[in-house]
């Protein structure tokens, strides 16, 4: 009887920490009237003023301090010791008991993109795309489905900048009524790499050089330049979008190519975009490197307080859409990362508005255990044979067993509270639901256990080809760059990449150096001549520099 009232009362505790739909949709946090009244405190921001509104938000109540066991403490100042000098004794549990949680208050941090911010909000739609698909949230008009977002940066740490150079990670979970649907994401349309096996060796090339425990001048652009792929990417972020004023500036991109399928069942390829409504808006260099020293969590304390002050920020959403015919015949394959749709021949079509409206209640439980996988998806949205993707569907949730645990889906905000969860998966670690409580264990069975439906199944497709290992080296990597050279950037923009390459790569080996202003020069002869300039330049000041300070000690 006990036992049941207890899973009971947990089953209540857990659902009531789920963020529900409707909370979600509806919620306006209060923009309340809290005014300190000294001057001083006056000018802090909401973020600075968290702990003053929760002891608001408490109204003067106080709650009995306990055990993680519920027991009540007595005295949080003292250990339990044998006269005032000591030693302590082991029957002191208020004391084991926090300092043993305290012991393991860390998770592995994620091995990329483990700098970030979270929001919830929803995803509305405005235009009717049920002609390309039959995905739950674009059912209707006017339809509302809550969301889950997370921004983040790539390469460093979890106490890094936020104003670093780096692609900005653009993450989001739709909580729908036939399950999550993620759509993990970055600020660019574009990734470096087009094969996944070179993910691991690139992502070592922006981390810490094994031995030093620094960032490695040559490491990263010998890859880069070895790997020619990378170039329209690194022209991307070298601009000034490398380094956007936060996180409500940027626009986001599904990035791949995906399918979506109708009711009929008919495909299309699609791509997915989000562009800000609040405009592009981007530091320079200089503007960066101060805000890194001066604020290094910029970007996290600018979302909570738009949030906070009820200054929503929103997105448009938009797709393309390719046939399947015409992806044969482009002269572009169509599932390469490396490359844009062209949006005179795919134009953008808009679906509807994303609007963030709700700060976490706690960063750890809501953030840092947020668990997206791009192998989330929903009837209405299937995957390309873009190999990146294919890549990804397997490693996402294999980090997150690894991360968060064999039952990371059971994490209230990673669980799907919109669908039920029904299937013959049972026990593992830190099993935190009910456990499908006497439901069939296997399938198939005669005693009501779930079933499967073929309504559901993915669009039937065939499939041909010679297996081999095809490098994709040399496959055409410039003609993208040299038009985002000539034709999308301004004058001033040109100049601004070049510096900001050149400020990088200036500390690179020569040899690396010289093959950089080779591939980029592949693009535009003027792109590879001006950086080859800029870099004679950082040379001459350099070699000034050593002459001066050897004058100086003689
Ligand atoms: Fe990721 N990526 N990635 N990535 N990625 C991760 O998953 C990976 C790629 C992106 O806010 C990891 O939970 C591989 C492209 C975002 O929690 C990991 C490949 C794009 C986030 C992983 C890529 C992304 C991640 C690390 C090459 C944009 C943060 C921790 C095939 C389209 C999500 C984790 C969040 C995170 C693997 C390339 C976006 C290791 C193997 C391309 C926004 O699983």
């Amino acid at each position: 009887m006990l036992v049941s009232s207890c899973r009971r009362a947990a089953l209540v505790l857990l659902r009531s920490a789920q963020p529900q739909p409707r909370n979600l949709i509806s919620f306006r946090p209060q923009v309340s009237a809290y005014f300190c009244t000294s001057s001083k405190m006056a000018n802090r921001d909401k973020a600075s003023r968290q702990l003053e509104e929760w002891k608001k938000s408490q109204a003067g109540r106080t709650e009995r301090m306990t055990q993680s066991t519920g027991c009540p403490i007595d005295n949080k100042t003292a250990s339990l010791t044998v006269g005032p000098r000591g030693p302590i004794l082991l029957q002191d549990f208020t004391f084991q008991d926090e300092m043993a949680h305290f012991q393991r208050e860390r998770i592995p941090e994620r091995v990329v993109h483990a700098k970030g911010a979270g929001a919830f909000g929803y995803l509305e739609i405005t235009h009717d795309i049920t002609q390309y698909t039959k995905a739950a949230p674009f059912e209707s008009i006017g339809k509302k489905t809550p969301l889950a977002v997370r921004f983040s940066t790539v390469g460093g740490e979890s106490g890094s900048a936020d104003t670093a150079r780096d692609p900005r990670g653009f993450a989001i979970k739709f909580y729908t009524e036939d399950g999550n649907w993620d759509l993990v994401g970055n600020n660019t349309p574009i990734f470096f790499i087009r094969d996944p096996v070179h993910f691991p060796n690139f992502i070592h090339t922006q981390k810490r050089n094994p031995v030093t425990h620094l960032k490695d001048p040559d490491m990263f652009w010998d890859f880069i330049t070895l790997r020619p792929e990378t170039t329209h990417q690194v022209a991307f972020l070298f601009s000034d979008r490398g380094t956007p004023d936060g996180y409500r500036h940027m626009n986001g991109y599904g990035s791949h190519t995906f399918k979506l399928v109708n009711k009929q069942g008919n495909p299309v390829y699609c791509k997915f975009h989000f562009k800000t409504d609040q405009g592009i808006k981007n530091f320079n260099r200089h503007e960066a490197g101060d805000l890194s020293a001066k604020d290094p969590d910029y970007a996290i304390r600018d979302l909570y307080n738009s949030i906070a002050t009820s200054d929503f920020p929103s997105w448009t959403m938009y797709i393309q859409v390719m046939t399947f015919e015409q992806a044969e015949t482009h002269k572009d394959n169509p599932f390469d990362l490396t490359k844009v749709w062209s949006q005179k021949e795919f134009p953008l079509i808009p679906v509807g508005k994303m609007v963030l409206n709700l700060n976490p209640k706690n960063y750890f439980a809501e953030v840092e255990q947020i668990a997206f996988s791009p192998a989330h998806m929903i009837p209405g949205v299937e995957p390309s044979p873009d190999k990146m993707l294919q890549g990804r569907l397997f490693s996402y949730s294999d980090t997150h067993r690894h991360r968060l645990g064999t039952n990371y889906l059971q994490i209230p905000v990673n669980c799907p509270f919109a669908a039920k969860v029904r299937n013959y998966q049972r026990d593992g670690p830190q099993c935190v639901t009910d456990n499908q409580t006497g439901a069939p264990n296997y399938f198939p069975n005669s005693f009501s256990g779930p079933q499967d439906d073929a309504k559901y199944a993915q669009h039937v497709f065939p499939l041909a080809g010679d297996v081999a290992r095809y490098n994709t080296k040399d496959e055409d990597n410039f003609t993208q760059p040299g038009s985002f050279w000539r034709d999308v950037l301004s004058q001033d923009d040109r100049t601004a990449l070049v510096g900001n390459i050149a400020g990088h790569l200036k500390d690179a080996a020569e040899f690396i150096q010289k093959r950089a202003v080779k591939n980029f020069g592949e693009c535009d002869a003027e792109f590879g001549k001006r950086l080859d300039e800029a870099l004679q330049q950082f040379k001459q000041e350099q070699s000034k520099r050593s002459n001066s300070s050897a004058s100086a000690n003689l």
